[in-house]
């Protein structure tokens, strides 16, 4: 199927200038950013503590000697003690919370808003986005930074922005159709969940509506849910890329030739790690992504562990820009699971299963544990038309799904096929693995 013509030049930037500034003068940048950076953390109660020995740096060899910050010091310390100006000068906060439940508080100045705004235009003008266009942002606004964090972005190009926010379905198709919505900002789950229920209500969601791009973010998902979902709407979807430790989304986008995320290296500076030993790896090599904001003024985060699993393309890409790209992130190390000995991730898993046109919108990982020993059951949705066909076929797929996980992640799951629709849904971050090991 031919997608919908969008609007998409390779040679069209939002800052030209920037996106194709040449390797060395962004070292440059990046060097006298870390330096600058380094220096304004020592201005906030924790860094000043912790980085009172640390001297300027003169090449990026010496970054090593910089500790680490991690997303337990950012959950032990007072939220304050990381600010550094003057509690006057912070115009918002945001926050994400950590596996235990705490809070982890971001706050931001006037001006770290504004940059913040312009890199997701840049990014959003990057996959072809345009004053003309209607955008429906179908994140949560609030604390979470996929809601206003798009939103101030898409109002810096231009766009009409409909602050529909995550959830009620029914209302976000009303919108879709009578204000002619051409983009959305949606987490990948959510936008499985809305195929299906425009499906179910009798509408089609390639030919019913006039939208052209889907952004999609704040989860992993694996690129062949990327292609059912292009194949199902008929349209172009993009990967972003962010954390609220770096904003939040914009950190990392995919441009239109959709081979990994360009990270914005004036903003970031980023490094891949072992995550046991914290050794630098090689460029091309898979590890911990570790980033430093590099003109964050109201709260600095100096090599700060994100825990995200990905490595960096070191050919140059086809769109002419220079800030290298990472690939689509993996997980989180804290995401793989282990089953009777094997790493797993819940992304292995996906790209399976969704390599099987039969295969619906959902699925969920449940691992359980009898008489000693670990069960892994993929529940799979399938198809209406293929769930209600012949009862041998659904046998014969069920093996074919089986054969292919084992060969891939090395233990034999059990799988069940199961009606579209049975499976919880979510409009946020989806939660794809239930280990009752652990509860
Ligand atoms: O999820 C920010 C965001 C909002 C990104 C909207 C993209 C779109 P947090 O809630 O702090 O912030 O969660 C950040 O989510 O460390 C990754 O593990 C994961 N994540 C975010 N984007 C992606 C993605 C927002 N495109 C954590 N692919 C990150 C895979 C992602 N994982």
């Amino acid at each position: 199927m031919k997608q919908k013509q969008v609007h998409l030049f390779s040679s069209d930037f939002w800052e030209k200038e920037v996106e194709i500034i040449e390797r060395k003068i962004l070292e440059d940048i990046q060097l006298e950013g870390l330096n600058c950076s380094i220096e304004k953390a020592k201005k906030s109660e924790f860094y000043g503590e912790k980085l009172k020995n640390i001297k300027k740096i003169k090449n990026f060899e010496d970054i090593e000697k910089i500790p680490f910050t991690t997303k337990d010091e950012l959950l032990k310390h007072s939220p304050f003690s990381f600010i550094a100006t003057d509690l006057k000068n912070i115009v918002r906060v945001h926050s994400s919370s950590g596996t235990t439940g705490r809070s982890k508080y971001i706050f931001h100045t006037q001006k770290d808003i504004e940059i913040w705004a312009d890199l997701v235009a840049r990014c959003l003008y990057m996959v072809g986005m345009r004053k003309d266009d209607i955008f429906q942002n179908m994140m949560s606004y609030g604390l979470f930074t996929g809601g206003l964090g798009l939103h101030y972005g898409a109002e810096r190009i231009g766009a009409l922005v409909i602050p529909s926010g995550a959830g009620n379905t029914e209302k976000q198709i009303e919108l879709m159709r009578e204000l002619k919505t051409t983009v959305i900002h949606i987490t990948p789950s959510y936008l499985l969940y809305l195929a299906h229920y425009m499906e179910e209500i009798g509408l089609s969601p390639s030919n019913d509506f006039n939208l052209k791009i889907a952004i999609i973010g704040a989860e992993p998902h694996s690129e062949n849910t990327r292609k059912k979902l292009e194949n199902i709407f008929n349209i172009n979807i993009f990967n972003c890329y962010g954390l609220s430790e770096m904003n939040g989304p914009g950190v990392a986008f995919e441009c239109p030739y959709k081979e990994g995320l360009h990270l914005w290296e004036d903003n970031y500076y980023m490094e891949i790690v072992n995550p046991k030993t914290g050794k630098i790896l090689e460029e091309g090599e898979e590890g911990e992504l570790v980033l430093t904001t590099l003109k964050r003024e109201g709260m600095p985060l100096i090599r700060y562990r994100t825990g995200d699993l990905t490595k960096i393309i070191k050919e140059k890409c086809k769109c002419g820009r220079t800030h290298r790209r990472i690939q689509r992130i993996k997980g989180r190390a804290d995401d793989m699971f282990i089953v009777k000995g094997v790493n797993i991730f819940p992304s292995q898993i996906e790209t399976v299963i969704m390599e099987f046109p039969e295969v619906d919108k959902n699925y969920q990982i449940v691992i359980d544990r009898k008489e000693g020993l670990d069960i892994l059951t993929i529940q799979v949705e399938i198809k209406r038309e293929f769930f209600k066909g012949d009862i041998n076929e659904l046998r014969n797929l069920q093996e074919k799904i089986r054969e292919k996980l084992k060969e891939r992640i090395l233990v034999t799951p059990v799988v069940e096929l199961i009606e579209p629709g049975t499976l919880p849904t979510t409009t946020g971050k989806a939660k794809r693995v239930i280990d009752k090991r652990r509860l």
